[in-house]
């Protein structure tokens, strides 16, 4: 498509009008009203009774009136119908077609269902005749199967597709928004947020635009995120208040959001009954505060019947938390459980909980090792409805970390694996980093040893008991949601493989691009999708190359945590240290000399990562200090691997700008112009980053390159 179509692109990949008068025009995101061609087109049926069900009538008849489709709600006349998306349950129509497809899709639920029910979410997909048929078994897997039409465009119509069974392997994929109610001084109104302002508050006050969070649940809905998480979980006094005397603001957004079946979870203080109910202690054992905890969540169900639960930071970084009154974590956890279970809530009790007071020079204490330390002795103690939320790595959501080793060592609790959307750590949205590879090797990770269960296989526990998929969230008010367009692909991600944690991000990423880019409405379809995946699949990797090498972490800057400080935290007190020097560099975390750190695995891991003669090159400066002449697996030497993987880092990112811009008058202009300024900032903060590494690690070692390239 030439610059000169350009305005019927944009026509085609944002919403119609701005969702509120005064608010600027929003990104479709994955769901531009092109995606919806191949079903806007069908004549639609649709049978059952239920708020979701209205959904999909709603979202059916917006794109049969833009395609020219046609739509009915159980008819009680005959009718031709090419797709029939309906409730098994659902009364019998005077309709022998549907009736027939309805019957088809039963045999085909018998014969591939192995008996198992599709539950709450699950849907089939099959054909009859000239009928593609979509049953479910509740509303909201009629949605879900909406949405897998969508993605499957003219596809969902071959007639020689196989009939197909989806149920979500996790019961519970979260979002976790790190939103704050009032303004923070430092952390401002979103923590951690690189895409404009809270989709859900501005300045003190509800932002008033439930129309974008009801387009915030349909996206995710369509990515197959149920559950969120509307406040930051350092809960600061106003955001306190959401529990009790805002809950009405809660309960708006429950309300705007519920029609796509996502529920609304509260973060909320631990120290609550002191700050909001005037008791002189938030002691877990006491009485009076189990009374209040209860009570108080008697009310919050009262008013949003359908409420998730509650999110606690405990004991970290300054929150409260139950060490204040000598109590541990299975303690303060249960005790909100308590309140909780009667509704049918749950508690997610995050295991991000260390001494953010270090002294640099105790050699010692290793962060690394917290989680480990506190939480499991308690393995076992944790009532039914806790979900422990364990970060992906030790320390925290680095470009590279070993798996959590907690992970692997909990077995008689509920573990929730949690992921970090927002690219704190990767680029900060400014950078493209598509993480869906990363996550992919942390789920396949096998604590036990290669072929043994996986970290996926936790989080989907047994009978799919387990804790589930949460992730810190990357979106705000931004016209494009993420700030960069293209880090939608992560959240898109995130929640796709929170529904199926063994499928191959790569392909997800493939997905996206075809809805967001969709084929039919871009002149050269193979050129945007064969560019996006060169710029895309590997940006991760990329990411790493310029950035902290071989596992090292951190090496950001302090506070805003973007960009090169390669001393930032060495001498701090946030326990996140590197430990080079003239002859070389990386934390000793092995039992024999170390912090002991290796010990927390599994036999097989723990012997592995023991010696630096096993341990994996990206991780090995997490677990020894080692000479820089140190010889990788890779055949390079420590320093000359620093030097090539940051020289090459940032060719790679000039390569990805030029590919961008052979993308030019392809795609719609605001996308392409967002992207292009972002990609010179890529372009110039890895040449710092590139720069100061290499520099700096000459310096110490005196080790030229072996190329003779550029140092300073
Ligand atoms: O990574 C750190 C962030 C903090 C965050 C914390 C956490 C919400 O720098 O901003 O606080 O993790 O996960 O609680």
């Amino acid at each position: 498509m030439k610059a000169d179509k350009s305005v019927d692109v944009e026509h085609l990949v944002f919403v119609d009008e701005p969702l509120e008068t005064h608010e600027p025009r929003v990104h479709a995101a994955w769901l531009p009203p092109e995606a919806f061609r191949s079903l806007g087109a069908r004549r639609v049926l649709v049978h059952g009774e239920g708020l979701l069900v209205d959904t999909v009538l709603d979202e059916v008849s917006r794109a049969c009136a833009r395609y020219g489709g046609r739509v009915w709600h159980s008819p009680s006349w005959d009718v031709d119908v090419d797709l029939v998306l309906a409730l098994r349950d659902a009364g019998e129509l005077p309709n022998p077609a549907v009736e027939a497809a309805r019957s088809a899709g039963e045999a085909a639920l018998a014969e591939i269902g192995r008996g198992e029910p599709l539950g709450e979410e699950g849907f089939l997909l099959a054909r009859e005749g000239e009928v593609t048929v979509v049953l479910a078994d509740a509303p909201a897997g009629l949605l879900y199967g909406l949405f897998h039409v969508v993605r499957l465009c003219a596809a969902a119509f071959d007639p020689a597709r196989p009939p197909e069974r989806h149920r979500p392997a996790l019961r519970r994929r979260m979002l976790n928004h790190w939103d704050n109610v009032a303004v923070h001084p430092v952390m401002g109104q979103v923590e951690r947020g690189y895409a404009g302002g809270s989709i859900f508050w501005r300045d003190g006050r509800p932002r008033g635009d439930l129309a974008r969070v009801r387009a915030y649940g349909r996206l995710l809905a369509a990515s197959g995120v149920n559950a969120i998480s509307v406040n930051n979980v350092n809960v600061a006094r106003t955001e306190a208040l959401l529990l009790t005397d805002r809950l009405g603001d809660v309960a708006e957004i429950a309300d705007a959001l519920r029609p796509y079946g996502i529920r609304v979870h509260l973060s909320v203080s631990f120290a609550a009954p002191v700050l909001l109910g005037g008791l002189s202690t938030a002691d877990p054992l006491d009485e009076a505060v189990r009374d209040w905890w209860a009570a108080t969540t008697r009310r919050v169900y009262d008013r949003i019947p359908d409420f998730g639960g509650y999110l606690v930071k405990a004991d970290s970084e300054g929150q409260p938390g139950p060490f204040t009154y000598g109590r541990d974590h299975a303690d303060g956890a249960n005790l909100l459980a308590e309140a909780l279970a009667p509704h049918g809530g749950v508690v997610h009790w995050r295991a991000f909980v260390y001494n953010h007071h270090q002294d640099w020079r105790d050699r010692s204490t290793d962060r690394a090792r917290a989680a480990y330390d506190h939480f499991t002795p308690l393995d076992g103690r944790f009532r039914a409805n806790v979900v422990l939320q364990v970060k992906y790595g030790p320390v925290d959501f680095q470009t590279r970390e070993p798996v959590s080793p907690v992970l692997a060592a909990m077995p008689a609790t509920r573990l929730a694996l949690e992921l970090q959307v927002t690219q704190e750590y990767t680029g900060q949205q400014r950078h493209i980093c598509h993480l869906g590879p990363w996550w992919g090797e942390v789920l396949r990770f096998a604590p036990w040893g290669p072929g043994g269960r996986t970290i996926a296989d936790v989080a989907v526990g047994e009978a799919g008991a387990g804790g589930g998929l949460v992730a810190v969230a990357n979106t705000g008010d931004d016209p494009f949601w993420t700030g960069h367009p293209l880090a939608q692909a992560n959240l898109y991600t995130f929640g796709r493989l929170a529904w199926d944690p063994w499928r191959d991000p790569t392909e997800i990423l493939g997905e996206w691009m075809t809805l967001t880019f969709p084929p039919s409405a871009t002149a050269d379809p193979e050129l945007v999708r064969r560019t996006l995946h060169e710029i895309m699949d590997d940006s991760w990797r990329t990411y790493e190359r310029y950035t902290a090498p071989l596992g090292v972490g951190f090496m950001v800057h302090p506070g805003d945590h973007y960009g090169p400080d390669v001393d930032g935290y060495e001498y701090s007190r946030w326990g996140t240290y590197h430990f080079a020097d003239r002859d070389g560099v990386g934390v000793d975390r092995s039992r024999a000399s170390g912090t002991g750190f290796a010990g927390q695995y599994p036999p097989y891991w723990a012997q592995v990562y023991e010696s630096p003669r096993t341990c994996p090159d990206e991780v090995l400066l997490f677990f020894h200090h080692v000479p820089y002449s140190h010889v990788l697996h890779s055949g390079s030497t420590v320093i000359q691997h620093i030097y090539d993987t940051h020289f090459a880092g940032v060719e790679e990112v000039e390569t990805m700008r030029r590919r961008w811009q052979t993308l030019n008058g392809m795609i719609d202009p605001a996308v392409y112009e967002r992207v292009s300024e972002r990609l010179d900032e890529q372009v110039r903060c890895a040449t710092e980053w590139r720069d100061q590494i290499n520099t700096y690690f000459f310096r110490k070692s005196g080790v030229p390159d072996a190329r003779g390239r550029r140092i300073y």
